[in-house]
């Protein structure tokens, strides 16, 4: 029996050829190349494919999953990328477009004060309307009012267009920023690294080859950042190894990103509105995935807001090892016909994951374990 699990991590023997010999190589302790991660993708074994990525899970995590109290704001949806897939972004005075004004800011913020946030996400549109000040006061207002919580902020798509407007290039805006606050960035902007997907859905936005060069210059200057794949658009299985493999190469070199978030394509209100949603069976195939390519990568996400909360409590078991966070308020997702909770509590996360046979382990962005108290 101990031979037989040795053998096939995770106990069971998979039952197509390719997929065994993958089981073989993470048994060894090998990196899985391209041909493993298409292997593992055109497997039709999703249980094998997930007992794989459990038993990698389970060698780093344990039985522990994480979650984070923290806090959504989006301070503008005004964007001159206008991606196909996003259903967030407006034009500068179409209906809907807004910008928060530091007021507005300051009022999300103190009206939530009284709560154990952690962690402040922040992300918005590349607006040409707003100063580089802007940002820096936005910054500096948050660490003002939370000056115990992590600013966890901009994507490299917003930080490559601060470079532009700062006129300080790209390491001193980092450093500017840093020195008003930021402490991390999300891994957001990073879709699919596709010239062709890039040129059918946001041929507009940077391409994939600033995207990490914008990481590789913030693991630089010390800032921990995220990584993040759209998935379930237009994308093949292909290129959604190979995006893998760009991040495990970048990882290799800086050891800069913290945990990776597959992103499930949600396409209500979107040019690509029409298309089906990602199906379970894709979701749960491309966690595991992520855990079983990406060896260098400490954390794996399960976005409940994109997967919905009884799925991201059952990628629990295919290879994730966190489920973000509380966020109360998220528009990205919901805007796009998310149907998943606004936000959870602290007590609704750590039954999630209780009830998945899981250890729940409250964190800070940084992953260091945080107090709970009582479940709220
Ligand atoms: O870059 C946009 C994606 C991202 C849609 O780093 C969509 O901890 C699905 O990056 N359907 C922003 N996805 C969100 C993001 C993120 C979220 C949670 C945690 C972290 C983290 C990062 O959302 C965008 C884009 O790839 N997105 N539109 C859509 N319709």
């Amino acid at each position: 029996m101990g031979h037989y699990i040795r053998k096939y991590p995770g106990g069971i023997s998979p039952r197509d050829p390719e997929l065994r010999a993958v089981a073989h190589k993470i048994a060894i302790g090998h990196r899985l190349d391209r041909h493993d991660g298409l292997a593992v993708l055109a497997s039709t074994d999703l249980i094998a494919v997930g007992r794989l990525a459990d038993a990698v899970r389970r060698a780093r995590h344990g039985l522990r999953a994480y979650y984070v109290y923290n806090q959504h704001l989006n301070y503008t949806n005004v964007c001159r990328n206008r991606c196909a897939f996003c259903a967030f972004a407006r034009d500068r005075g179409q209906s809907g477009a807004f910008t928060l004004s530091p007021v507005q800011v300051e009022q999300r913020l103190v009206e939530r004060l009284a709560e154990p946030i952690t962690e402040l996400h922040v992300v918005g549109g590349v607006n040409p309307g707003l100063d580089f000040d802007y940002y820096l006061d936005l910054i500096g207002l948050i660490k003002r009012l939370r000056p115990g919580a992590t600013v966890k902020a901009f994507t490299a798509v917003e930080i490559d267009h601060l470079a532009a407007i700062s006129g300080l290039g790209l390491e001193g805006t980092l450093a500017v920023l840093q020195e008003a606050g930021l402490a991390m960035m999300p891994g957001g902007g990073a879709e699919i690294m596709s010239p062709r997907v890039r040129d059918r859905l946001f041929p507009l936005k940077m391409g994939h080859e600033r995207w990490l060069e914008v990481m590789r210059a913030a693991h630089g200057a010390g800032i921990v950042t995220n990584a993040t794949m759209l998935y379930g658009h237009i994308e093949t299985p292909a290129e959604r190894v190979d995006h893998l493999l760009k991040l495990r190469e970048l990882q290799d070199e800086t050891g800069g990103f913290s945990a990776f978030i597959p992103l499930a394509f949600q396409p209500a209100n979107t040019s690509l509105a029409g298309r089906r949603p990602t199906t379970a069976y894709d979701d749960l195939k491309t966690i595991a995935l992520a855990r079983l390519m990406l060896d260098n990568i400490a954390h794996v996400k399960a976005y409940w807001v994109m997967l919905g909360e009884a799925l991201a409590q059952v990628a629990l078991s295919f290879g994730a090892d966190d489920l973000d966070g509380t966020i109360i308020e998220e528009k990205i997702g919901h805007m796009a016909g998310a149907t998943s909770a606004p936000g959870l509590t602290r007590g609704q996360m750590r039954r999630l994951i209780e009830r998945a046979g899981f250890e729940p382990v409250e964190r800070d962005a940084f992953y260091r374990p945080v107090h709970a108290g009582e479940a709220a």
